[in-house]
């Protein structure tokens, strides 16, 4: 069940306008679209063309296949160094005492509550704070690695990290290399938003730029370490912003090959100083993850983040390209929450999971942080 038309079907419609036709044949064909051509599909695309061509790329990759893993995030603060218009979640330096600052105990307290569970991730990520510098993380990651060596480190985005290295006195190169040897064996994609400084200095002016984005994720693949890719979108971008920022990415991923996956974020309104702009329509989230999967073509993962989507949007991006869902994130989680996210305590078990896939015909796989499949469930072990 797909919902979409298959691509020999979309070939014979007589009636298809000229260049996506052209753009169709390319996806037959294995073939890279261009920048002017993945603005073409945000402008004229509509949702049952992308979706059709999304999901003949999504099979030939993973046939019917949808991933997810067990993992739990710990969010060491919420205070931030920051002032990012459409974060809900923090809270300044000068307001401390409204957000919250975890000691390394507490967080080792959250790994421990995981002891005997098989969780194979946790995923680090939090505010800037201007105390918790890269000593402390490196203290913390060494000490989940000598508690529970076989759960994937995966931490810090590319902001958090930049402030860390510029405060520690750091090359980039320096700075990684130190977190590597404390255990850090991946990087979550956040920070990212829409690399285009037209649209960076309205919506996350004081922050690190597109281009030192970039190369801290290249020094971490440089380092054989693998990292994710997001884009914030849904605000006030445009389309050709959009097509740069994956564009951009698209251009790493051919040189180092060390994302392992995309993720779409889309913008949630509630409580921040971008609240007055609408919330972007469930059409327009399944196109945008359509075009996603069309025009980054080197990235074999397209990763719907259910917390942030709510799970039955999660679900119907499974038929416009989507292969991934994340994980069992028990509700330690709060960005999205804070933002507005249906998903107040988000929290699902694996079962959940898995009737959620099988509920659109697909077959739910567990894999851990690099995509290794770990169990494939049939019907019958679900139910
Ligand atoms: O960079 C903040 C986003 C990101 C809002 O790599 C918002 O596996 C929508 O990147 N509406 C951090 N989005 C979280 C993140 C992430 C999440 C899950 C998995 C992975 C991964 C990475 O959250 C921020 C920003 O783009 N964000 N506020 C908001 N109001
Ligand atoms: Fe800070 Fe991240 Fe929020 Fe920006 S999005 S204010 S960097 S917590």
């Amino acid at each position: 069940m797909t919902g979409t038309f298959s691509l020999e079907q979309v070939l014979q419609q007589s009636n298809l306008d000229k260049n996506l036709r052209q753009i169709a044949e390319k996806v037959q064909h294995k073939e890279r679209i261009t920048e002017e051509e993945g603005v073409l599909l945000f402008e004229k695309g509509e949702l049952g063309f992308v979706g059709s061509l999304a999901a003949h790329i999504a099979k030939q990759l993973h046939g019917d296949k949808v991933y997810f893993n067990r993992n739990f995030h710990i969010e060491p603060t919420n205070v931030c160094m920051f002032t990012c218009n459409f974060c809900s979640y923090s809270r300044l330096y000068k307001n401390r005492d409204d957000g919250w600052e975890l000691t390394k105990e507490q967080m080792m307290d959250i790994v421990r509550k995981y002891d005997g569970q098989p969780v194979t991730e946790v995923h680090i990520v939090g505010g800037v704070h201007p105390k918790m510098n890269l000593e402390f993380f490196c203290e913390l990651l060494s000490e989940i690695r000598a508690h529970r060596p076989d759960l994937h480190l995966k931490g810090f985005t590319a902001v958090e990290l930049d402030y860390m290295f510029r405060k520690a006195k750091l090359t980039t190169l320096e700075g990684m290399q130190k977190l590597k040897d404390a255990g850090l064996q991946s990087m979550p994609g956040g920070g990212a938003e829409i690399f285009h400084p037209e649209v960076r200095e309205q919506i996350c002016a004081d922050k690190v730029d597109g281009t030192g984005w970039l190369h801290i994720h290249e020094t971490a693949h440089n380092l054989g370490m693998h990292t994710n890719a997001t884009m914030l979108y849904g605000h006030v971008e445009n389309f050709s912003h959009r097509v740069d920022h994956m564009n951009r990415l698209r251009e790493l991923q051919d040189k180092t090959g060390g994302f392992n996956c995309f993720i779409p974020l889309k913008f949630r309104n509630k409580d921040n100083d971008m609240s007055h702009i609408a919330e972007s329509s469930i059409v327009e989230d399944l196109r945008l993850y359509s075009i996603a999967r069309i025009f980054m073509d080197n990235f074999r993962n397209l990763k719907a983040y259910w917390p942030m989507l709510g799970r039955q949007t999660a679900q119907l991006t499974l038929s416009f390209g989507v292969n991934d869902l994340d994980g069992t994130i028990d509700d330690t989680t709060k960005i999205y929450s804070m933002a507005g996210s249906e998903e107040q305590t988000p929290s699902m078990s694996t079962e959940d999971l898995c009737d959620l896939i099988q509920a659109v015909g697909k077959t739910p796989v567990e894999r851990d942080t690099l995509y290794n499949e770990i169990r494939v469930y049939s019907e019958e072990e679900v139910n």
